[in-house]
């Protein structure tokens, strides 16, 4: 009967290991080649019932929400509540902390900070969160959050050793590491605001050996840069700063899909 029972919750693990998010954004890849997904930051967006309409109307796949310095769980919770009033593609949680979980969610970037100095990114904060995602239903995505270049808010709260620019091989060998942990989603950020995007050559490098899904983002504004890095072999790009910050944001956002859409 032991054995029975064993075998029934394994069969039972394997169904659930991709849900409806994860699928949904597969089939998007598929169709789109890449896909964007705006972040809207909880602590700086006003009128998100709106910024989130239009992204959607201008062809976001799903929207993220979070933020490295998020710290306001009830502000969030409202936030997440209004914007799933309003669209229908999926919202999906990015916490920078535990903080960041927030019950009607769709789902969550539930990450680890690889190359964080400090545990509590890497595996605390995720303990810490998981049965709050668990009770609340929300699909967890395993994500490997690798954080390159320094200077940004997510490089400093996190305590992340940089990847440098010009060394894509280390983002390898971090993208690698995470596919033989299980981790179906690499997610290369610049961090928030940043100078500097991540290289193109860096995504290609990755592109060639991780067989997940590659998020990047971070400093990525034109759709010329959108563009080259979603060539290098990105599957979806993160935009944030420059919806928060450019007067003429949504035409710009319908350029940069555009330009980063291959099929
Ligand atoms: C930050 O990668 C995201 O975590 C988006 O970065 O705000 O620079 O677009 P930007």
């Amino acid at each position: 009967m032991v054995t029975l029972n064993f075998k029934t919750t394994f069969a039972f693990k394997r169904e659930v290991a991709v849900g409806k998010v994860e699928q949904y954004l597969r089939d998007e890849i598929k169709n789109h080649g890449t896909i964007c997904l705006p972040l809207i930051d909880s602590e700086n967006s006003i009128d998100v019932a709106s910024i989130a309409k239009t992204v959607e109307e201008r062809g976001a796949s799903a929207i993220l929400v979070g933020g490295s310095s998020a710290i306001d769980q009830l502000e969030l919770a409202k936030l997440v509540a209004e914007i799933k009033s309003t669209v229908n593609v999926p919202v999906i949680l990015f916490p920078g902390n535990v903080t960041g979980v927030s019950p009607k969610a769709d789902a969550i970037l539930f990450s680890s900070l690889l190359n964080s100095e400090n545990t509590y990114f890497i595996t605390e904060a995720q303990a810490l969160g998981a049965l709050a995602v668990k009770k609340y239903a929300i699909e967890p995505l395993p994500t490997a959050y690798i954080i390159v270049g320094e200077g940004t808010a997510a490089w400093f709260v996190g305590r992340a050793r940089g990847i440098p620019f010009h060394k894509p091989n280390l983002a390898v060998m971090y993208s690698l590491a995470a596919q033989y942990m299980g981790m179906r989603f690499v997610y290369l950020e610049a961090g928030s605001g940043a100078a500097e995007n991540v290289p193109p050559e860096m995504v290609t490098m990755v592109r060639k050996h991780y067989e997940g899904t590659i998020i990047v983002g971070g400093g990525i504004k034109s759709p010329e840069i959108a563009g080259q890095v979603a060539k290098a072999g990105a599957d979806i790009i993160v935009i944030g700063t420059m919806i928060e910050k450019e007067g003429n944001w949504q035409e710009k956002f319908s350029s940069i899909v555009k330009a980063i859409r291959m099929r």
